[in-house]
């Protein structure tokens, strides 16, 4: 039996079981070893975590194939599976606050933004997913009848191994657990090490949800050790990723070493977005504010380069300038926060370095009320502009709230500046020429384009990257084919054998 620690929330206290679950039941890990995690804002230790090594990973992996062959997979109705669904997102409802709470202690993004649009939007998404348990349906393939008859059957994949990363660990959460369990997967999930406890209280809802035992295990671990070895693993069918583009490299080797078990990596980005002249200004600034400094620029869609056509690009930067006043980073609990800081002293190291270096290759920095601050990993939004796309801030992923703002003449320059870059995860058209919008969002090469607005996604589009921003597509119907394999099943119904 695995203890569980007490956290003192805004709300009241809330009780989280630290252990590993495996098979419905919280359990210690084989060798007793645990993790802390921190409090972005304050730098300060919430609790210690168990940590699954290789052998809890097996432990997990055993459990979820023995439900997928017994009370999950093919043994168990689309409209089961849809209620079940239906019924944890009810759960995840109910208990919004104290979700949004504990996600904000854990990640330090505001409670606000936590409940209303991290866990609404993940609410929405397990309900999208159970109304599909039910539809799941091949085709029928006529081939000369009346002698032969063909069908396909889209059936479950079967053990799933998903690694979610900490900058939306709720939502990453719904969108590979939300699929998976509607088509008939079971799941070993792990958390981000810098985000475990809104994984585990979701463990709780789970069981009361009423699913079978090993349908869902959740096994918070280092990614070098628990995710490498559950990467690596034989008995996994598949691994779904969302994390650094090194590390879904490294997803993709073990995946190849091992098994050549199915992958679908959501990675890194870069992406731009295009302001021509005839955009309207004060609307496009407060969306490339939002599409860059949204969950402190901690997004893989950040809206981290901004072309803007020559001769309105004066006049764009004056704007951005002046609505840049109305961020206001603070603390998760307080209400006025738009933002918190960012998740750990690696991250905060890494964005204050390209802060550094953006300033040492000439661009010019605007930064938005420098406070020092005695605590927390909290970094004051930058707008840069006179980039260069040369420049180390223009070409690599940040991951904090930086803004590049650079210019261009054409709209082919703007084209090509867009798709300078290794990454194809998104990018976005402000313009009120609607010819102009269909050109260059055809010409754009990423997964998701916004057209005079940023940032917006939707449980029923697809979401993926081009490029090296990752293989596959989650969300809308499109995840399902990721989880599922096609059978065709090709029947003799009078031919004889020659
Ligand atoms: O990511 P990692 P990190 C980008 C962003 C950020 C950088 C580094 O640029 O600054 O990545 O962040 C698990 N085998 N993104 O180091 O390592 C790890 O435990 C298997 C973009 O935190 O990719 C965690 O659960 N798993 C991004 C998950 O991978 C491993 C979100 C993500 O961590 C592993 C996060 C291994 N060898 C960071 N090593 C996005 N696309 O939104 C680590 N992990």
């Amino acid at each position: 039996m695995a203890s569980s620690v007490s956290i003192q929330l805004p709300s009241g206290t809330a009780n989280v079981n630290t252990g590993l679950f495996i098979d419905n039941k919280f359990v210690l890990p084989k060798n007793g070893g645990t993790f802390e995690t921190i409090n972005p804002a304050t730098e300060e230790v919430i609790c210690a975590v168990s940590e699954a090594t290789s052998e809890d990973i097996d432990a997990a992996v055993a459990s979820a194939r023995k439900a997928f062959k017994t009370t999950w997979g093919m043994n168990v109705s689309g409209t089961e599976r849809g209620r079940l669904l239906y019924k944890l997102a009810d759960l995840m409802e109910r208990d919004q606050q104290v979700l949004a709470e504990l996600e904000s202690l854990d990640n330090g993004k505001p409670a606000r933004i936590a409940r209303d649009g991290d866990i609404a939007d993940s609410v929405a998404c397990l309900r999208f997913y159970a109304g599909f348990a039910d539809k799941v349906v091949g085709q029928q393939i006529g081939s000369n009848p009346p002698t032969k008859f063909a069908y396909t059957r889209e059936e479950p994949i079967g053990v799933c191994g998903q690694i979610i990363p900490w900058n939306y660990p709720i939502m990453m959460w719904a969108w590979k657990t939300g699929p998976a369990l509607a088509v008939g997967c079971t799941v070993v999930m792990k958390p981000s090490e810098l985000t475990p406890l809104t994984a585990l209280k979701l463990c709780e809802l789970i069981v009361e949800a009423g699913f079978p035992p090993g349908v869902f295990n959740c096994v918070p671990a280092l990614g070098s050790v628990g995710g490498a070895a559950l990467a690596a693993h034989p008995g996994v069918d598949k691994i779904a990723f969302t994390g650094s583009t090194v590390t879904g490299r490294k997803i993709m080797e073990a995946a190849a070493r091992s098994n050549l078990k199915k992958v679908s990596l959501e990675l890194g980005g870069k992406s731009a977005s295009l302001v021509f002249e005839s955009a309207d200004l004060e609307q496009t600034a407060s969306w490339a504010l939002m599409g860059g400094l949204y969950n402190t620029g901690q997004d893989c869609t950040c809206g981290s380069r901004v072309y803007v056509q020559s001769s309105v690009y004066e006049k764009f930067i004056d704007i951005i300038k002046e609505k840049i006043t109305a961020y206001k980073l603070g603390e998760g609990f307080d209400p006025e926060s738009s933002a918190g800081p960012l998740i750990s002293k690696a991250q905060h190291e890494k964005v204050l370095t390209f802060i550094d270096k953006g300033i040492a290759a000439g661009a010019t920095p605007f930064i938005h009320s420098p406070r020092p601050r005695a605590k927390g990993y909290f970094v004051d939004p930058v707008v840069f502009t006179d980039v260069k796309r040369e420049m180390e801030i223009v070409r690599e992923e940040i991951f904090g709230p930086v803004i590049c703002i650079g210019r261009f003449d054409t709209e082919q320059e703007a084209v090509e500046l867009a798709n300078d870059t290794a990454y194809g995860l998104a990018a976005a058209v402000f313009s009120k020429d609607g010819g102009q919008c269909i050109r260059v969002s055809s010409a754009l090469e990423a997964g998701t384009v916004w057209i005079n607005q940023y940032g917006l996604l939707s449980n029923q589009s697809p979401f993926g990257g081009y490029k090296m921003s990752g293989i596959g597509r989650e969300l809308g119907s499109y995840a399902l084919a990721e989880y599922t394999a096609v059978k065709s099943v090709l029947w003799n119904v009078g031919e004889s054998a020659y």
